[in-house]
């Protein structure tokens, strides 16, 4: 009855707030999406997927038997993991294998922007690189909605486009649980993401956006940095990812300075090089990070934790080990999510406003995981009665007397849609 209470005042609360809502700036990952529901004998029809599960997933994808092996580690544990593809040839056999499946908007930045100007947020602007039609044509319309075109002028991102054709591809394959894959069966619901991008790899910020958005920058309050997990250690042209982070920080210090509020996303970021400069440089200068499990286990296996109990979201562990990132690097609010509950541990001593945001949140990705598509905020109350998590209720009952800030959440039971999940968690409960 306690939460129920909790999320019914929360949709009351955030139905107010929305209509202050401030200028939301967002990059620097936005992408073309293709989306595969996965069929067994698809996969029948390739390989023995038996051969190809193992402990740890591969780094990266530069042959067809480390994209089987992704897959099979993911759809083997239903967890959800995302690899670059390295090489072209590979590009080429999934493509042949799997097409392009439903062509969608994607990338984190992009997925983001579209919840939170779905949701009823008033002016979100979203970077784009690089500006090509097939991109920009996949953003909805919508008035609130805006990207910097070449010439400076901020407009729809449907009107900013200099070049055409598909520049990168993220496959995603959505599986469910109970499929059955070369007799291994899949535990939960969840997808494995194959990522092809050459051409943002090194999350460029444009000269135009450079010179551009600091024209505008006191129309927004907020800025979402995502797309880390597409970067590289080292890239074809010997650029290292240090060098790659020398822009991302002098980008970071230059908002930080006109009082812009600052979140950056965590996500599935395979390489360590990439995880110790965002924990390193990029945590002590902002105000807010967003990850999932896995995401904060890696961080820890980085620091020399160790991470069985966290990746399996033990309550005490995850708190403890987000206490400690809070203390080492400096970051000012750091939100978790996994299935069943979300836990904040912040500086900010306001409790029961973040208790607010993280309810409204919830209800938003229950009602993406059940309908498929972002929710205004008005659609909220159709999700209303989804039961709340045992899981998550005993999460909280566990951390009661700590100064986390925990909140079981809405599961669907069976969701028609995962990807974009956390994207929506982490940007509203950090926007409103
Ligand atoms: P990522 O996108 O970072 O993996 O986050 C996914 C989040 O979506 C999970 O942490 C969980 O909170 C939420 N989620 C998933 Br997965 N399935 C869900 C479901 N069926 N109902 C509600 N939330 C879900």
């Amino acid at each position: 009855m306690k939460w129920q209470g909790v999320y019914e005042k929360a949709y009351k609360w955030a139905k107010e707030e929305i209509n202050d809502s401030p200028g939301i700036a967002l990059g620097f990952h936005s992408v073309v999406d293709g989306l595969i529901n996965v069929k067994e004998n698809e996969f029948e029809k390739i390989a023995d997927l038996r051969s190809y599960v193992q402990d740890e997933p591969p780094i990266s994808i530069k042959t067809p038997e480390d994209f089987l092996k992704g897959f099979a580690y993911s759809f083997s544990k239903g967890k959800a993991l995302q690899i670059m593809i390295e090489s072209e040839n590979v590009y080429k056999w999934i493509k042949e294998n799997f097409g392009f499946g439903q062509i969608r908007l994607g990338g984190t930045s992009a997925n983001m922007a579209v919840a939170l100007s779905k949701f009823g947020f008033k002016d979100v602007l979203i970077y784009i690189y690089p500006l090509s039609k097939d991109l920009v044509e996949l953003f909805p319309e919508s008035d609130n909605l805006k990207t910097i075109d070449s010439d400076g002028n901020i407009v729809h991102p449907k009107h900013a486009w200099n070049e055409e054709g598909i520049k990168a591809v993220h496959w995603i394959f959505e599986f469910k649980k109970g499929q059955k894959i070369s007799g291994i069966e899949c535990p939960r619901d969840n997808r494995f993401i194959a990522s092809w991008n050459p051409v943002n790899s090194k999350l460029k910020i444009s000269e135009s956006f450079k010179i551009n958005f600091p024209k505008y920058i006191d129309r927004y309050r907020k800025f979402i940095i995502a797309g880390f997990h597409i970067m590289r250690e080292v890239y074809p042209d010997g650029e290292t990812v240090d060098k790659r982070f020398d822009e991302l920080v002098s980008f970071v210090k230059e908002i930080k300075e006109k009082g812009i509020s600052i979140h950056a996303e965590m996500a599935s970021i395979r390489y360590p090089k990439v995880r110790k400069n965002i924990v390193e440089r990029i945590f002590p200068l902002i105000d807010s990070s967003g990850m999932n499990e896995v995401e904060l286990s890696w961080i820890a296996k980085d620091l020399g934790f160790y991470s069985e109990e966290l990746e399996r979201s033990n309550p005490i562990k995850v708190y403890e080990f987000l206490k400690f990132l809070l203390k080492e690097t400096g970051i000012k609010r750091i939100h978790y999510h996994t299935l069943g509950y979300y836990i904040v541990v912040s500086n900010d001593e306001n409790k029961e406003k973040e208790l607010m945001k993280l309810s409204t949140a919830a209800l938003a990705a229950a009602y993406r995981a059940k309908f498929a598509v972002s929710p205004n905020i008005d659609d909220l109350e159709s999700v209303m009665k989804i039961p709340i998590s045992d899981t998550g209720k005993k999460a909280a009952e566990t951390l009661k007397s700590t100064d986390a800030i925990v909140l079981p959440t809405k599961v669907v039971e069976k969701p028609k849609l995962t990807v974009g999940l956390g994207d929506t968690i982490s940007s509203i409960a950090f926007c409103l």
